[in-house]
């Protein structure tokens, strides 16, 4: 009754931004990441006659409180999957984080998938990546994707039981050796969170329904970048996209951002290099931090000149990563 799996973090490309059913954790639209390397989470679920309630230890810490609640409700997911004739049993999950969150990236992502598949396996549940995919959806969004390695879509599904809401593999992690630099800024927390400001988007920004109208459109093109490895192409419809859900937050009411100077001096930059003809490109999720993609051959020149931007705390480099891996 006992597991352990690793998740690897991934990068939005097409960001999910909007939720049509909040409980279940629907998307407004496909969304498509790359899955990165050098951050994951390891998690070790074991189910335990003996324990009286669920336990969660994170990097050795016992965890109690809204994070505590959000596993304990993913749990309750995972044990209504098996039949259990003898009441309620309880685990201990022991995660190791290898994200470090000041670089601004959603360790809900790798969290969720390494419960999901830690907890499913130790209780002896044989799913498909598909079907993994979709109970991974419902601990956090972005988390769906990281089952799989390279690049993947999640599929916002029709339905309103959300069965058809779920993530598939667009290319392996050795497809294309795309490197991304996550910049770490000098700034504070967010003071909107991911899941508060896509609903207040949602609910009270005009820009948002033509957010949603946009993403077929880019969603193709990125495809086509990929499928030819055309790295301009990716970057250019990547960091687009990235702007115009930040430009849905400008409409909210009330209006906020995730930028701060930093952010804004890193896209200055990035803008920069490219005239210089480097080519790189940002995108930024719901907090100041930057990501740039970028690739090997100019993995020098990208890192020496984001670590002289005043502000910038560290550059921390990745390449692709894989999907989930039981250990
Ligand atoms: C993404 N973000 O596609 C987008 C881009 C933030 C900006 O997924 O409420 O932690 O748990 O589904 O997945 C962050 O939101 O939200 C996110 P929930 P999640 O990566």
């Amino acid at each position: 009754m006992k597991a352990t799996a690793r998740a690897h973090t991934n990068i939005a490309l097409i960001k999910y931004w909007g939720k049509r059913d909040e409980a279940l954790i629907l998307p407004t639209n496909n969304s498509l990441s790359l899955t990165l390397d050098g951050f994951y989470t390891t998690t070790t679920v074991e189910f335990r006659e003996a324990l009286t309630k669920d336990l969660f230890f994170l990097n050795e810490e016992p965890i109690t409180g809204d994070q505590y609640e959000r596993v304990t409700a993913f749990l309750d997911l995972i044990r209504s999957l098996k039949e259990n004739t003898y009441g309620t049993i309880y685990a201990e999950v022991r995660s190791i984080n290898k994200v470090p969150t000041a670089a601004g990236f959603a360790s809900s992502a790798s969290g969720f998938a390494a419960l999901a598949a830690a907890g499913t396996r130790a209780l002896g549940i044989d799913m498909s990546d598909a079907e993994l995919s979709r109970l991974t959806r419902q601990g956090s969004g972005s988390a769906c994707r990281s089952i799989f390695g390279g690049f993947a879509e999640w599929e916002k599904g029709e339905r309103a039981d959300g069965s058809d809401s779920y993530a598939v593999p667009i290319q392996p992690q050795d497809y294309w050796d795309i490197r991304v630099a996550a910049v770490v800024l000098n700034a504070t927390m967010k003071k909107v969170s991911s899941r508060a400001g896509m609903k207040r988007t949602v609910e009270t920004s005009p820009f948002f329904q033509s957010w949603v109208d946009s993403i077929p459109q880019d969603l193709e093109q990125i495809k086509t970048g990929i499928a030819n490895r055309d790295f301009n192409q990716v970057g250019r419809i990547a960091e687009a996209n990235c702007l115009k859900m930040h430009a849905t937050t400008l409409g909210a009411s009330p209006p906020f951002s995730y930028w701060h100077d930093t952010t804004m001096a890193v896209m200055d930059t990035i803008q920069q290099l490219r005239d210089n003809g480097v080519p790189a490109y940002f995108t930024i999720d719901a907090g100041p931090n930057v990501k740039v993609l970028y690739l090997p051959e100019h993995e020098k020149v990208v890192k020496e000149t984001l670590q002289t931007i005043p502000g910038v705390t560290d550059v921390i480099l990745s390449k692709p990563g894989r999907g989930i891996t039981y250990i």
